[in-house]
């Protein structure tokens, strides 16, 4: 099977519906067919200041998250980025490889340091691509299922791989990226051209995995729509209502056209009443999941510490070819 990978930062107490949507739930289609590696890539998490009392729950959450959003550690390998050193360890030698100019023209890093202004943002936040594309590389990916937002940096990672591979000698894997339809980019709801982040900042306008089912169900109803009444796709003159289709397509798996056809001449209020239900009958019982592997922490630790051991026999031996690659003395 292919190898896959991908990962979310475990940066909020739960992730939040667009993680769900653009990444969770192709990443469970995806690993019926994929040699698949899920990881919880707390090392990119604090790039930017992280809680040093809650980041341990927020790890353990997102893992659970992860199973109760259909990952079996069975079939695929999922494990805590910092548990396998290799991402670190390549990570550096990439950086030695990346242009600055390069980095600096990642428009999520734009985006982020100017959230938090130049001088508090971290040469790691800068370098968060390199450690994503170390992430990537040490597996030897084909495939990285993410959103459409991640675009940019499997671009870099690609130019990264063939600057390696053509300077050193074949060694990586170009991978590809897998960016799935609407659902890959989903929006705030009360402000529906930005996208849906853990980091947003209106409460009402992200839909939390773990919140209350109810809570999940009200925003839905609440969320930005326009006046014309009429349920359509128009991304640019409608962004609230297209937001919703995709939420809704995503949910549903049935197509746009085909939910804009179901709900014609009636309005928002059947629509967002149908899709508040759908809302909440497909996150309550993640939650419902979740909350039971929370409720048992070292079982969840055991099982997170089998998966690392396989992901670091796949990471060492990329990391083992690199070095040699470079000239660089193994330690015996
Ligand atoms: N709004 C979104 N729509 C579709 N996909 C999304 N993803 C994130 N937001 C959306 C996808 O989720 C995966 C993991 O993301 P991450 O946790 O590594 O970081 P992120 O992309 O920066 O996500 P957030 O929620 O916005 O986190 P913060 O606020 O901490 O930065 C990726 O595959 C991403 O595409």
């Amino acid at each position: 099977n292919p190898r896959l990978y991908s990962g979310m930062q475990p940066s909020a107490d739960s992730l939040q519906l667009g993680n769900y949507l653009g990444a969770l739930s192709p990443w469970k289609r995806l690993q019926e067919d994929h040699d698949a590696f899920f990881s919880v890539v707390d090392l990119h998490a604090i790039t930017v200041p992280q809680d040093p009392s809650t980041l341990r729950e927020k790890i353990r959450r997102t893992a659970a998250q992860y199973i109760a959003g259909g990952i079996s550690p069975d079939k695929s390998t999922l494990y805590v980025q910092s548990h396998v050193p290799a991402h670190t360890e390549l990570a550096w030698i990439l950086n030695t490889i990346t242009g600055f100019g390069e980095a600096g023209r990642m428009t999520q890093f734009k985006d982020k340091s100017s959230r938090y202004g130049t001088d508090a943002a971290s040469v790691g936040l800068f370098a968060y691509p390199v450690l994503m594309a170390a992430d990537i590389l040490l597996y030897q990916t084909e495939v990285v299922p993410v959103g459409d937002d991640q675009r940019q940096h499997i671009e870099l990672t690609r130019d990264l791989a063939d600057r390696f591979n053509s300077r050193f000698g074949e060694t990586f894997t170009i991978p590809e990226a897998r960016i799935g339809g609407n659902e890959a980019r989903i929006y705030d709801l009360q402000n529906p051209t930005s996208k849906m982040s853990k980091s947003g900042e209106s409460p009402a306008g992200i839909i939390w995995v773990l919140d209350d089912p109810k809570v999940n169900a009200k925003k839905i109803m609440r969320a930005v729509t326009d006046a014309d009444g009429v349920v359509a796709f128009d991304r640019e003159n409608k962004p609230g209502v297209s937001n919703l289709l995709s939420i809704f397509s995503g949910l549903s798996g049935r197509t746009v056209e085909d939910i804009t056809a179901a709900y014609d001449g009636q309005g928002y209020g059947a629509f967002k009443k149908d899709l508040a239900e759908l809302v909440a009958d497909t996150l309550g019982p993640v939650r419902e999941h979740a909350n039971e592997l929370m409720a048992d922490p070292a079982e969840l630790d055991r099982l997170l510490a089998r998966n690392a051991q396989r992901a670091n026999e796949v990471a060492e031996a990329t990391l083992d070819t690199v070095y040699d690659r470079i000239g660089l003395l193994r330690r015996a």
